[in-house]
């Protein structure tokens, strides 16, 4: 992927449609507009209507063309767009003629964003930010991803990385000169003071419940019970559609079967399990430990009851707010007999599911809103900033242990790495085919 490339793809959505948007990055766009648009390139950053023609002079299709040059664009390289109309055998037309050219080639999914970021016009952070945005399907994931592309995010990592900076340049002063300055080299140094006061700031970020992170990936809930209580068809009730096998045996479903939904404006993960009891069964043994685990990871649970059973119903594992008590088949027996339940309903015939479901929006709406603007929203994320505090909370010991300046530097130079690395400034080579790769082509 040699950046000389000029790269060249459509960049609006799937054909046929009414106007199709062409997009050339690279060093050969001038070259194409004097070679394919039949009045050259237009004057820059003002919409032309221009004729494409192809190497024999043939009208390609006429359109409206778009000049941005180098380094005023998105990727920083001259750029050129084309408004076509928006048919697929224009479009294929026109990309055979713009591919004609030596060192002009289709573009790889993201790979405009990434010249955009290796050109320094983005971060990683908000490389990752415009890939969200593509992809919000709910207000608040676009709302997060605008955040994260303006720089929400970036601030607070670089703002941490500056004042570790600082906290280093201090710390060197006393690794060169041990004997200088009245500082003493314990736990009391401002040295100490700086370093408790990020650690408290990174620790409030890595605890925010993950909530950045559930509103782009989604919340997750999960329904319990025992055998034959109705899950599966609660499932189904919630889903709209027969996604899990309803039996009158109990032990019916074993793996985990999920279904996404927008719920109080979130994208959330509804998870079917197996009935929960003692077993021999090899096969159901192992879907109830997955029942388990799911309902662990999840942010809310349905602990749902048969209100015909005569067992006394399971004790409940999760407490409230994550545990939510329904009792289900109210069409059998009469409501005043589930009177601790938090909602009634008859999966079956659907009572109380309107109520059940403006109650889960209302819980999900509440988690979403717990944490104001979640500096966290992907898994990398995390994963550098729990480095970052590591390396924080060993540079703390150092200074407490007096243990010397050379391993609290070293420490701090470990946790402005991480640092760096969430925005992308070092280390990122690994991470960049996993982030580009998955945005679109054309973005
Ligand atoms: N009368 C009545 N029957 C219901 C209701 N909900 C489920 N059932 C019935 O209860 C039986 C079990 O339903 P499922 O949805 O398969 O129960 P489950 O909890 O998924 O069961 P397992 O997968 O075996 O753990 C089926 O015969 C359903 O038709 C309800 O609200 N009212
Ligand atoms: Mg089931």
């Amino acid at each position: 992927m040699g950046a000389r490339d000029t790269i060249c793809a459509l960049a609006s959505g799937p054909l046929p449609c009414a106007i199709a948007v062409l997009r050339i990055s690279g060093p050969a766009v001038c070259e194409i507009g004097a070679q394919f648009l039949a009045s050259g390139l237009p004057p820059a950053r003002r919409g032309s209507l221009t004729k494409l023609i192809d190497r024999e002079g043939r009208l390609v299709d006429e359109g409206i063309a778009l000049f941005a040059p180098a380094p005023n664009s998105y990727t920083g390289e001259d750029t050129l767009e084309l408004f076509l109309h928006g048919g697929p055998a224009v479009v294929a037309h026109a990309l055979e003629v713009l591919t004609s050219l030596p060192d002009v080639r289709l573009a790889e999914p993201g790979e405009f964003t990434r010249r955009a970021f290796e050109a320094g016009k983005l971060n990683l952070t908000q490389a990752e930010g415009v890939a969200d945005l593509i992809e919000a399907e709910t207000l608040a994931q676009k709302g997060q991803a605008l955040r994260q592309l303006s720089g929400g995010l970036s601030e607070t990592y670089a703002r941490w990385r500056d004042e570790l900076m600082g906290l280093l340049a201090l710390v060197e002063v006393m690794v060169d000169f041990p004997d200088e300055g009245d500082v003493a080299s314990n736990a009391a140094s401002p040295a100490h003071a700086k370093v408790s006061v990020l650690m408290r700031e990174v620790e409030a970020a890595l605890g925010d419940g993950g909530i950045g992170e559930r509103i782009r990936d989604g919340f997750r809930l999960a329904i319990i019970g025992a055998p034959n209580a109705g899950k599966s068809t609660l499932l189904n009730r919630l889903a709209g559609r027969e996604a899990a096998i309803v039996t009158a045996r109990p032990g019916t479903t074993r793996d985990v079967i999920e279904i996404r939904k927008v719920l109080g404006g979130q994208v959330v993960w509804i998870a079917d399990t197996a009935g929960l009891r003692e077993t021999d069964d090899e096969i159901e043994a192992e879907g109830i430990r997955r029942a388990r685990m799911t309902a662990d990871d999840a942010d809310l649970c349905i602990q749902l009851v048969d209100a015909s059973d005569p067992a006394a119903p399971p004790p409940l594992p999760y407490p409230a707010p994550k545990g939510i008590r329904v009792v289900n088949k109210s069409d059998l027996v009469s409501p005043a007999a589930a009177a601790s339940a938090d909602f009634i309903v008859s999966a079956k015939d659907g009572a109380g599911i309107d109520v059940l479901e403006a109650g889960l929006a209302e819980r999900i709406a509440a988690l979403a809103g717990s944490v104001e603007a979640p500096v966290i929203t992907r898994a990398r994320h995390r994963e550098k900033l729990t480095r970052g505090l590591t390396a924080l909370a060993s540079a703390k010991a150092a200074l407490e242990g007096d243990l010397g300046f050379e391993l609290v530097a070293e420490d701090l130079r470990l946790a402005i790495r991480e640092m760096q690395g969430i925005i992308g400034e070092i280390g990122v080579e690994d991470v960049l085919g996993a982030v580009f790769s998955r945005f679109c082509i054309g973005k």
